[in-house]
């Protein structure tokens, strides 16, 4: 499997990790710890020392109710980040929905731009079309304010595979190489708990696509749901769920704690070659 990312072109021999950097004053997993954009910079910087393959950088949160950023103040939290952590070779994803953010981002020279919708925003499109950068297509319904409201399936595996292949679909018809395209079902968007664990069970199913499969669970209320564990303690679920999405074939796992997941696909993987 191949992810081509504008200049990174990434062979996926293993499941690779992608370090989550907030750049949001009120993103729900660290408080706003990394708030600002220097300490964005230092928390990069330490998640590639830790082994990140990927960083993924986002000022928007994503969280339920979440209040909107502004284009601008958008812009002002991420480039700046993406610009420096650049400077370390690192391969860079940005995480926005808006095509103005995706436009400064690929300008900047990010690698890769994930959309949780999916590249459905007007001229969402054509601003990655136009480019060589790589692109993370997700699965949601509604927006991340109504998306809980949103979880009625008569199949959720069906639905969402047949969304994202229309969504990958889309992409190609507009220009975008299929080698450029992952696609993600979406973890905790607009899915009840226990369509979350049907999709993260069902996970080889999406891996049989002809696409790289990226899945985020890190530290998502549906593990919290499982294991009673408030957000801060979600860690070793966290851990746990992306080994399983890993063995059960995503080529790349979106998480928060990226020595311990390092340190999980280490053992992982040489026993599998002990086999
Ligand atoms: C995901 C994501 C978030 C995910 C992809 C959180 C930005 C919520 N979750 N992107 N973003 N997949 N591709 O809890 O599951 O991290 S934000």
């Amino acid at each position: 499997m191949r992810w081509l990312c504008g200049s990174k072109k990434l062979e996926i021999k293993r499941p690779l990790i992608m370090g989550i950097v907030n750049v949001t004053p009120d993103s729900f997993s660290d408080g706003g710890t990394h708030a600002s954009v220097s300490e964005a910079i230092a928390y990069g910087e330490q998640l590639l020392a830790e082994g990140a393959d990927i960083l993924d950088i986002g000022g928007e949160s994503t969280r339920p109710g979440a209040a909107n950023v502004s284009v601008e103040e958008e812009i002002a939290r991420v480039i700046p980040v993406v610009r420096e952590l650049l400077k370390t070779g690192a391969v860079i994803s940005v995480d926005t929905s808006k095509p103005e953010v995706m436009k400064a981002a690929i300008d900047a020279g990010a690698h890769i731009i994930n959309d949780v919708c999916a590249l459905t925003k007007p001229g969402a499109l054509p601003v990655v079309a136009a480019s060589g950068v790589g692109v993370c297509l997700m699965h949601m319904k509604g927006t991340p304010a109504d998306m809980q409201k949103k979880t009625e399936y008569a199949d959720v595996i069906l639905e969402v595979e047949s969304y994202l292949l229309e969504r990958a679909n889309a992409c190609e018809q507009a220009g975008i190489a299929r080698e450029r395209i992952c696609l993600d079902y979406g973890f905790g968007f607009a899915k009840t708990v226990d369509q979350n664990f049907e999709l993260l069970a069902h996970t080889d199913r999406f891996a049989h696509l002809p696409y790289p499969i990226l899945v985020g669970l890190s530290r998502k209320s549906s593990l919290g749901a499982i294991t009673g564990r408030e957000v801060n303690e979600r860690s070793y679920c966290s851990v746990a769920g992306a080994l399983i999405a890993a063995q059960k074939g995503a080529s790349v796992v979106r998480v928060h704690d990226v020595a311990a997941t390092v340190d999980a696909f280490k053992i992982w993987l040489k026993t599998e070659s002990s086999r």
